[in-house]
């Protein structure tokens, strides 16, 4: 069944809502670990599920977006470091633009390669504007993708780059400090960028505990997404979802 996965983060951002995704490394869990995940992130009210990473080495990711599938009714979101991450069981997709670089690969090449079965796979395609802002460390994402992070401090340059992407047709801007990330994104940069942009404003990267996450909804990031944080203790999910749920922006 179709989930109009952007139509209800569109409806959520519109009533001032804010949301909350858990990201599953396909490298890092088994059945027992996924399992956990679900149904923690059911009894939490976790709103999607991101499944993805830059650097998957495992090869696994029908199986395991399968299981998570099996065990919840949440929405499943890929969120794909390379255009081999397509599993066509999940619901969703983030059309990555990696537009905070100046890689020609990773901003158009690699989905002229991968357009045919992406298209084919049936999946919700959301065309995203993804930023990686420096997080005080080398990330995954900053070494593979061979492309200079915006300089944590420089808000004009992410606000002019979000603009940009809106403008040019995209339908949701990610701004990510990287898996891991030393410093997480500034409630400065986010509230920002919130405001020169009508598409919802995802943010991601070193968010490590509640307090965070609840800044960075009131500063006017629309869906957070938490890995690293989760991974090393689960159940710190109910303290996040709740955090993240409870900001209610009315715009
Ligand atoms: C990374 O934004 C995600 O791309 C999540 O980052 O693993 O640091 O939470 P963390």
């Amino acid at each position: 069944m179709k989930k109009n996965i952007y139509e209800s983060l569109v409806a959520k951002k519109t009533a001032g809502q804010k949301s909350f995704a858990v990201l599953i490394d396909p490298d890092k869990v088994n059945a027992a670990k996924i399992e956990e995940l679900t149904s923690l992130a059911i009894n939490t009210n976790v709103d999607y599920l991101l499944i993805g990473g830059s650097l998957v080495i495992s090869n696994h990711l029908d199986d395991v977006v399968q299981l998570v599938k099996k065990n919840c009714n949440i929405p499943v979101i890929l969120f794909p470091g390379t255009p081999s991450q397509v599993s066509k069981h999940a619901d969703g997709l983030l059309y990555l633009s990696l537009i905070s670089g100046r890689n020609p690969e990773l901003l158009i090449g690699q989905h002229v390669i991968s357009a045919p079965f992406v298209k084919q796979s049936g999946l919700e395609i959301m065309s995203t504007g993804y930023m990686v802002i420096d997080g005080g460390a080398p990330t995954t994402v900053s070494y593979i993708s061979n492309a200079t992070p915006i300089p944590a401090d420089k808000n004009e340059i992410a606000m002019c780059t979000a603009m940009a992407a809106e403008m040019l047709g995209m339908k949701l801007i990610y701004m990510d400090a990287g898996s891991g990330a030393k410093r997480a994104i500034t409630e400065d940069m986010i509230s920002m960028v919130s405001k020169c942009i009508e598409i919802p404003l995802v943010i991601g990267g070193g968010i490590k505990d509640p307090e965070k996450a609840y800044l960075n909804c009131k500063a006017g990031a629309d869906l957070i997404v938490v890995g690293n944080a989760i991974e090393k203790d689960p159940s710190l999910i109910k303290e996040m979802s709740a955090a993240v749920h409870a900001v209610h922006a009315k715009v």
